[in-house]
């Protein structure tokens, strides 16, 4: 019976793939504002991320201190009113005479590219978000939905003055200048004198619409170890032993610098993204399933990304997390007027055989009302002969049809409907086609799979 009603109740949490955020930071400066991008959600294949759907290029600029003042200290995603989407929560370090102290700060997502997330959009008041030095200061931060309602709740880990920590699990605040909600769950023992809490955040990774406490775990001459806890759910509760975790996660030399969460395909599995480095070599980012047991193994990454900033890059990966519930804007509008110089790239089979056109530049191309025009190029052996190809725009739809080809004694390829879009800030006419080739030696070839790409420059 338990496990048909976890059935039923992990089907209810199918959602969207998360979008990815990643945060980069300059080097030289904890002040620094951060660049806070919007990744679309993570590719099936390959170990790259996609290009940025929205960014904010100066998110929480805290300049104002010292470095190390007012410096940002967490960043992570929180649903706090329940409406399925995430907003972005920003634990502030404040410089104070009677000792330097926390403050939390709420903020949507930018919502276009180069945008802005505007100015917070909830805050802590003075010190309720506790302190940053002295006794039962807090040395970790992050958001959990403990008990699957929705809205997320704040945790942290404090460090009494004996080096053992504690948990609490209390209210984000819900408008500007309101005080953290009291203590409503806590552990009491999370964490002896020789263990440091140092990353954590909340994860469904069993996908029963609770969320779990995951955190790293550090102890002197150790290795790595993640964490998966029960979280409390009353005051002066019990964690107790980890119900998952794997007890080296810092294989091949690797050290692990931010743990976010984020649910890869929207199955409502969430699973781990660890954002780390190694000797000479940049920031990676690494996706994995949760360990299922005690003493598992999270095992080889489901997605890893070697580049989200290289090796001696001045703005640097300092977190990265998967946001629930974004809702990208509509893809930027192609201009009316698609004239202008393009490249192409062209690709397709010929018996089977995968061939790449010659990459040409400038082809010229004109538009006159719904008229568009472009010079495609006559192909090997009668290079720098140019053919005219034209078809009416089909206008304001973003469809181009060009429906004649690159002809010439070599080829004859027909051009499918393309499609027109701004990708990058840059118009890009594409499609399929197919055709015939005719080779020099005489005879004829189907062509196949072809891809066409223009871009204009
Ligand atoms: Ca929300
Ligand atoms: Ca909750
Ligand atoms: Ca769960
Ligand atoms: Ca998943």
């Amino acid at each position: 019976m338990l496990s048909a009603f976890a059935l039923l109740v992990a089907a209810s949490g199918l959602s969207d793939p998360m979008h990815i955020v990643t945060l980069r930071q300059d080097v030289l400066g904890a002040t620094q504002p951060l660049d806070l991008r919007v990744h679309p959600p993570l590719p099936a294949t390959g170990s790259t991320l996609d290009p940025p759907t929205t960014s904010d290029g100066t998110f929480f600029n805290a300049a104002g201190g010292a470095a190390g003042t007012n410096s940002l200290q967490w960043v992570f995603p929180a649903d706090r009113n329940g409406d399925g989407k995430d907003e972005l929560v920003v634990v502030q370090r404040k410089a104070a005479k009677s000792g330097d102290y926390f403050r939390v700060l709420l903020y949507g997502p930018p919502k276009t590219l180069d945008g802005s997330v505007g100015s917070a959009i909830a805050s802590s008041k003075g010190k309720s978000a506790g302190n940053a030095v002295g006794e039962n200061r807090v040395v970790l931060a992050g958001a959990i939905d403990h008990d699957g309602n929705g809205k997320s709740t704040l945790f942290l880990v404090r460090e009494a003055l004996d080096g053992t920590q504690f948990l609490e699990l209390r209210t984000l605040p819900a408008k500007k200048n309101k005080k953290v909600g009291a203590v409503f769950a806590s552990d009491a023992t999370f964490g002896s004198v020789a263990d440091a809490n140092v990353l954590g955040c909340g994860a469904d990774v069993d996908g029963d619409g609770d969320e779990e406490l995951v955190v790293l775990r550090r102890t002197p001459g150790q290795p790595d170890r993640l964490l998966v806890f029960e979280p409390p759910t009353i005051v002066g509760g019990e964690t107790g032993d980890p119900i998952a975790s794997d007890l080296d996660v810092a294989d091949g030399g690797l050290t692990n610098l931010a743990l976010g969460r984020t649910d890869r395909e929207g199955d409502g599995i969430d699973e781990l993204m660890l954002l780390r480095t190694a000797m000479l070599q940049g920031r990676s980012m690494h996706v994995f399933k949760a360990p299922a047991f005690p003493a598992g193994d999270i095992g080889a990454p489901l997605f890893a990304a070697s580049d989200v900033s290289p090796f001696g890059a001045t703005l640097v990966a300092v977190h990265a997390f998967g946001l629930d519930g974004f809702v990208p804007p509509p893809p930027p509008s192609p201009p009316a007027n698609l004239s202008g110089s393009y490249t192409a790239s062209m690709t397709h089979l010929v018996n089977g055989e995968l061939e790449s056109l010659p990459i040409v530049t400038a082809l010229n191309g004109s538009q006159s009302g719904t008229q568009f025009s472009l010079l495609l190029p006559s192909f090997n052996p009668l290079s720098g002969k140019y053919t005219l190809a034209q078809k009416t725009v089909d206008w304001p739809a973003t469809a181009v049809g060009l429906n004649v080809l690159a002809t010439g004694a070599s080829y004859s390829l027909i051009y499918g409907q393309g499609t027109v879009s701004i990708q990058n800030g840059k118009v890009v006419i594409e499609g399929i086609y197919g055709g015939k080739k005719f080779p020099q030696g005489g005879g004829m070839q189907t062509v196949t799979g072809g891809i066409y790409r223009f871009v204009r420059q």
